[in-house]
């Protein structure tokens, strides 16, 4: 029967994956944010599409803009498994200029616009617009009952946040029943919670419409004077004023693995998050569990065999300590604590790694030390460096962080070397 249908299987989720994450520094200098590598085998997108396949969704879309082709040509690899014969797809839409040729996407909003006509040929009822950049488990199926049951117009995701942090965050007031009152992007001086005046209700950028509602008032926001079609800026706000919002709160349907677990929820935006949130995970008990079969990530992971440990000609120990080591890392008579290593890694003798985010094909020379780093993926680090003992001297070269994480590409080798 129509009706005892799950929700999920008449809903599309469309991921915004276009704006490029420039908080993430030299790391998003050839691939977009939601391409950037995350957990030892993941990339960040991999989150948000998992939690869409694992909550039932079968009809996807990425929507792409700035350097697409790491994300693409992760998606074409890893996401290919739908079968178009059951109408189940990953569709990637790149901005193609397709309404009007000298018009990229211009807000978020904009992004579905240009596809209405793609997205009328899914034949959905509900769309679920997702963020392809940030690290989370969550099951969309009870946002959607909620969004049904409360017939709202817009259901909008949402989490408290420290209100010191809620200025980079759409900011929202809500009644008793949880009906968005108002909704500010991004304020300068967010205001409290009542009762709770240092924490703030915070959008995390995920909504829920009924398509056929969402295209009309998308078609209306074009005419729109002033807008700059972003959800978050334009779409949101008119609805609270003109339309019934509602709030879904993300502890009712995010997944734990435990019940006293956190509900965990990164943006991973800027390099201090991105290092913590990869460190957090070599934790006894990390918060965010990528061992639970009921809520796989699912992701394209080079084949690889397993990682290798190795005592050097020298009797050197190759080992590693309460660390993540991905499959093809061959560790050659190196030390490393508290890291995280990603696929065909290789760590030569006598080099020292101490909570270490390793991206994957990096290379570490033989007597490197590095502390709290991030290194970036094909990295070849040369024998003999040392960054993390000296901030100011790691900062002539590298990329060092408020928090003193030091991020290390090929360019900022190259100039250390030249040096
Ligand atoms: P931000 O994340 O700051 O705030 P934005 O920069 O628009 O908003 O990015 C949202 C998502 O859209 C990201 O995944 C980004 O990659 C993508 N994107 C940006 N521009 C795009 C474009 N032109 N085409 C395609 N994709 C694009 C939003 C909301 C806030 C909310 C936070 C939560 O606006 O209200 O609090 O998310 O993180
Ligand atoms: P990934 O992010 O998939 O690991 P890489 O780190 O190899 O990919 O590169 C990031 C992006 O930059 C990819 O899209 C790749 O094709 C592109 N890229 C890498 N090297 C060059 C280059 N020399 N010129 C142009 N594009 C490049």
């Amino acid at each position: 029967m129509e009706s005892q249908k799950r929700l999920s299987s008449k809903t599309m989720a469309f991921v915004l994956a276009g704006g490029r994450g420039s908080r993430l520094k030299q790391l998003t200098n050839n691939r977009v944010k939601p391409a950037v590598y995350f957990g030892g085998k993941t990339r960040i997108v991999d989150f948000a599409l998992s939690n869409a396949l694992n909550s039932g969704i079968r009809k996807m879309a990425i929507a792409t803009q700035y350097k697409a082709h790491s994300l693409i040509r992760h998606c074409q690899r890893g996401w290919s498994f739908f079968r178009a014969e059951r109408n189940e797809f990953l569709d990637i839409l790149p901005a193609s200029q397709q309404v009007n040729e000298e018009k990229w996407y211009a807000g978020t909003a904009d992004a579905v616009t240009q596809n209405i006509e793609i997205i009328d040929s899914y034949g959905i009822e509900y769309i679920l617009i997702l963020a392809g950049d940030h690290i989370y488990k969550m099951d969309y199926e009870v946002m959607l009952e909620e969004h049904v049951s409360t017939n709202a117009d817009v259901t909008v995701g949402c989490l408290t946040v420290d209100r010191e942090e809620a200025s980079a965050f759409g900011v929202m007031a809500v009644d008793e029943e949880l009906r968005v009152t108002s909704f500010l992007e991004k304020p300068a001086d967010p205001p409290g919670m009542p009762g709770d005046p240092d924490k703030t209700l915070a959008s995390m950028g995920i909504y829920v419409f009924k398509w056929s509602y969402l295209r009309e008032l998308l078609l209306n926001d074009q005419e729109l004077e002033g807008s700059k079609h972003d959800f978050g800026g334009d779409i949101i706000p008119y609805i609270v004023k003109n339309g019934r919002a509602q709030a879904h709160r993300f502890t009712e349907s995010c997944v734990k693995h435990k019940a006293t677990a956190e509900a965990y929820w990164r943006d991973v935006g800027t390099v201090d998050a991105y290092w913590r949130a990869n460190i957090d995970l070599t934790n006894f008990d990390p918060d965010l569990d990528l061992w639970d079969k009921n809520w796989p990530i699912w992701t394209y992971s080079e084949v690889a065999p397993p990682a290798k440990f190795i005592h050097d000609e020298e009797n050197r120990r190759g080992h590693a300590l309460s660390s993540m080591v991905a499959g093809g890392c061959i560790i050659s008579g190196t030390e490393i604590r508290n890291s995280l290593l990603f696929t065909n890694v290789r760590t030569n003798s006598y080099a020292q790694l101490e909570e270490t985010v390793v991206l994957p094909h990096a290379t570490i020379g033989r007597h490197a030390q590095l502390s709290k780093c991030v290194v970036d993926a094909r990295v070849i680090v040369p024998e003999g460096m040392v960054v993390g003992e000296d901030p100011k001297e790691d900062a002539r070269f590298f990329e060092v962080s408020k928090g003193g994480v030091t991020l290390i590409t090929q360019g900022m080798v190259d100039a250390w070397s030249a040096a």
